[in-house]
């Protein structure tokens, strides 16, 4: 049973620009009012990407007013703090009955029984790809390797990262941000990640964004960066206290490797969720990262790290071509 943030309403998501309104200038738009259309209405499906009955989603990929698009619903948590409403106000089905047990269809009312909704519009090719049901390998990756195979990959192909700016800028989310530390050296922006609904406690899903750019990922921090590392790992986790009076024993706080955006951020999560990526493959706790630059400033500029590539990432097909795998 999930319990409640106790929190203002959430925030919606305007009509998003392949819906129809809106501009198309990388700009993000965030509103605490009602939606007003739904951009989704006109979303026409071309294939289920992946989806999960036990996780309760669906990744489609379809076209919205003719542009690619990636949709994700997800069946949210039932809460606690709804609970008793909800069991009031539903209607109920018999679907069957034997002795002590009986079974029901329940409809819950449209405001109790939401689905999360992620819209990816226009969504590139790598974003099909990366929502996509997909064999995985794990590849080793020398200092070397990343400097002649990933680092000239990553230069040309990744995800851009103008919602990341977005949000450093306060173009977007800004009404979202739970904690700033302004400061260009060391500072970051603390706000919930997309794929938390902000509505319980159990999937909190937060993400620290620095504000410092150039610096893609774990491959290119040094000891410089303890004093920046060392700032989100003290002042967001006593934000994180503070405004949802979580302690950090109970915070998973990590970093991805390889991450899909190269912008330094670094993940938050309850540690009661099992969040997507983090596992011992992709995700580098961050208190480790401190230590082990404590103890080696080039750290991970020079061990070998291991990650997972999906089988049509091109990534894997430069490492299969280079002989690693
Ligand atoms: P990552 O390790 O680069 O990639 O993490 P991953 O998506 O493969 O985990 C980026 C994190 O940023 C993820 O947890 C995303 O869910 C989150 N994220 C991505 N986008 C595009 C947004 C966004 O626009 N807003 C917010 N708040 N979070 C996002």
């Amino acid at each position: 049973m999930a319990a409640a943030v106790e929190e203002s309403a959430p925030k919606r998501l305007k009509q998003d620009t392949c819906g129809g309104a809106g501009g198309d200038d990388g700009d993000g738009e965030t509103n605490g009012g009602p939606a007003i259309l739904s951009p989704v209405s006109g979303f026409k499906t071309e294939r289920v990407l992946r989806d999960s009955a036990r996780d309760k989603t669906v990744f489609v990929h379809g076209k919205m007013d003719e542009q690619e698009a990636v949709i994700i619903l997800e069946k949210t948590p039932i809460r606690q703090d709804t609970l008793e409403e909800m069991l009031k106000t539903s209607t109920v089905k018999l679907e069957m009955k034997n002795d002590i047990y009986s079974t029901y269809q329940l409809q819950a009312p449209p405001h109790l029984n939401e689905i999360k909704t992620t819209v990816i519009c226009p969504a590139t090719e790598k974003h099909v790809k990366k929502y996509l049901h997909q064999e995985t390998f794990l590849i080793e990756e020398s200092g070397d390797d990343y400097s002649a195979i990933t680092l000239p990959y990553i230069s040309s192909q990744s995800f851009s990262v103008q919602w990341v700016y977005n949000i450093l800028e306060k173009k977007a989310e800004a009404d979202r941000i739970v904690f700033e530390d302004p400061d260009p050296n060391v500072g970051f922006v603390l706000l919930p990640d997309f794929k938390w609904n902000q509505k319980q406690l159990d999937d909190l899903y937060l993400i620290a964004i620095v504000h410092r750019r150039g610096i893609k990922s774990l491959r290119d921090l040094t000891s410089d960066d303890l004093p920046l590392l060392r700032n989100i790992q003290k002042k967001g986790l006593e934000a994180v206290q503070k405004h949802y009076s979580i302690p950090p024993s109970k915070l998973r706080v990590y970093l991805h490797y390889q991450p899909s955006y190269y912008h330094l951020h670094v993940h938050i999560t309850s540690l009661d969720y099992e969040a997507p990526g983090c596992g011992v493959e992709r995700a580098h706790l961050l208190s480790d990262v401190i230590q082990n630059l404590q103890a080696d400033s080039r750290y991970y500029r020079s061990r070998t790290i291991t990650f997972p590539l999906r089988a049509d990432d091109a990534l894997l097909l430069k490492f299969r071509e280079a002989g690693k795998l």
